[in-house]
């Protein structure tokens, strides 16, 4: 216990004397707190989320049927209370300061990074996950295989693995960390990598072993390298507008899906969910878009890994008025991941249900692009833990709890696939 306290101290040390000497130039959230909003009516919602887009010191970290997760700078805080007697809402905090989390898990990271090794007790870099991928790649040179998805805007390399033990299996895709400051998705990622190469139970073996995997760990690298590196709360792109001073556009709205449709997207460059100038403006989709439509035959399932809320999204995302005409399968699926999960000790809950329907309209996301547009006809947005006690900020701790319940889950997901006929082979 002692050992660790010191350890942690001399941690922080380390961490306030890189500050003092003028390296550390990275954004701050000191006592920016963060509020669940709940609302009734579409009235307060929409307001609430112009409160966000229009004020700095408002940001949008989730949006739910029902309730709405605000950061407040220390600085509006009256002025949020304000508005929330106007609106008629109410709001509840849940963080209190935001810096604490991002301290608390930058110490954690400094430690375990210490003995030098790649692990999943922190939170790994883009270079330290590359580094990583280089060695997996040559340890199972006949088991894997990487590939360049493409360039990003800043011009870094977009990695994936495939993993294929055999020829004939069906094709697995997973695409992660789209979302740049949603970090438990790569790591995620690449503990499912990990596991699928170097298992010895029985369980893993066999799911390993009858998919092709194609995994991307990071697919906006960009603004993943831009949250370790400048803004820990950094969700879009980095390519600047030719219209405003705002930079980077959401990625999972930038499909040519009905891009922009329904308010599924803001056409606004501040906001979170901005969709861009136009479809594919942002190189990092474009070169999924090609990827995923010059393979898709190789693919039966499509996963994007998200966070945070335990949700499965399934298509659409652009309509509550419409379903899908397999929804009946895509509920049938994501029931089995959720009653998986559950089987866990650790009591998680996952609650699943149409992307538009349980959450909000959201339109040029990878899944409905890939469902809609590519014949992928199981297709889901996994949004991992927690529900909001630290949001994006998920303690390291939770990496290999999380991961674990994404294993079981994708494992009993895939049966249920199977069951339903899902993972015959496209082309022979
Ligand atoms: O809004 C999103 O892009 C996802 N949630 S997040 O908090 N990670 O940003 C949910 C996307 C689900 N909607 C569709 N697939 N259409
Ligand atoms: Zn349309
Ligand atoms: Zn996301």
């Amino acid at each position: 216990m002692s050992v660790n306290i010191f350890l942690v101290a001399l941690a922080l040390v380390g961490l306030a004397q890189g500050a003092s000497f003028g390296q550390d130039t990275r954004i701050r959230y000191d006592n920016h707190s963060v509020y669940k909003v709940r609302f009734e009516t579409k009235d307060q919602r929409d307001w609430l989320r112009k409160l966000a887009e229009d004020r700095d010191n408002f940001k949008l970290w989730h949006e739910a049927k029902d309730e709405i997760h605000l950061m407040v700078s220390p600085g509006a805080l009256d002025d949020f209370q304000k508005e929330v007697l106007k609106a008629n809402v109410t709001a509840d905090i849940f963080i209190k300061n935001v810096q604490e989390l991002i301290n608390t898990e930058k110490a954690e990271n400094f430690m375990a990074a210490r003995d030098g090794s790649f692990g999943w007790s922190k939170y790994n870099t883009l270079d330290e996950i590359y580094a990583w991928l280089d060695e997996i790649l040559a340890a199972y040179p006949v088991i894997t295989e990487g590939f360049v998805l493409g360039q990003s805007y800043e011009n870094r390399t977009i990695r994936g693995i495939k993993i294929s033990y055999k020829s004939g299996n069906p094709g697995v895709f997973i695409e992660s960390n789209i979302h740049a400051r949603e970090w438990i998705t790569s790591a995620t990622a690449t503990w499912l990598i990990n596991e699928f190469l170097t298992s010895t139970d029985d369980f893993v073996r066999e799911l390993a072993e009858s998919h092709d995997w194609y995994i991307i760990p990071v697919l906006n690298v960009d603004g993943f390298v831009y949250t370790h590196e400048k803004d820990r709360m950094w969700r879009k792109t980095r390519q600047p507008s030719d219209i405003s001073t705002c930079v980077g556009v959401d990625p999972n709205r930038n499909y040519d899906s009905h891009w922009m449709e329904n308010g599924g997207a803001s056409e606004n460059p501040c906001a979170e969910d901005y969709g861009g100038p136009a479809p594919f403006s942002e190189p990092e989709i474009q070169a999924m878009a090609n990827y995923v439509s010059a393979n898709k035959e190789k693919f039966n399932v499509l996963i994007a890994f998200h966070s945070y809320s335990q949700l499965l999204l399934s298509p659409y995302g652009h309509t509550s008025e419409e379903f899908p005409p397999n929804f009946e399968d895509q509920m049938e699926v994501a029931k089995a991941y959720a009653d998986a999960v559950e089987s866990l000790p650790y009591g998680t809950v996952y609650r699943y249900g149409s992307s538009a329907g349980i959450l909000y309209p959201a339109s040029g996301a990878t899944i409905d692009w890939a469902y809609n547009e590519q014949d992928i006809e199981i297709t889901y947005t996994i949004e991992f833990r927690d529900t909001g006690r630290y949001g994006f900020i998920l303690p390291p701790t939770h990496i290999v709890p999380n991961a674990e319940e994404a294993l079981i889950g994708i494992a009993a997901l895939l049966d249920k696939c199977e069951e339903l006929g899902y993972l015959e082979l496209k082309t022979l």
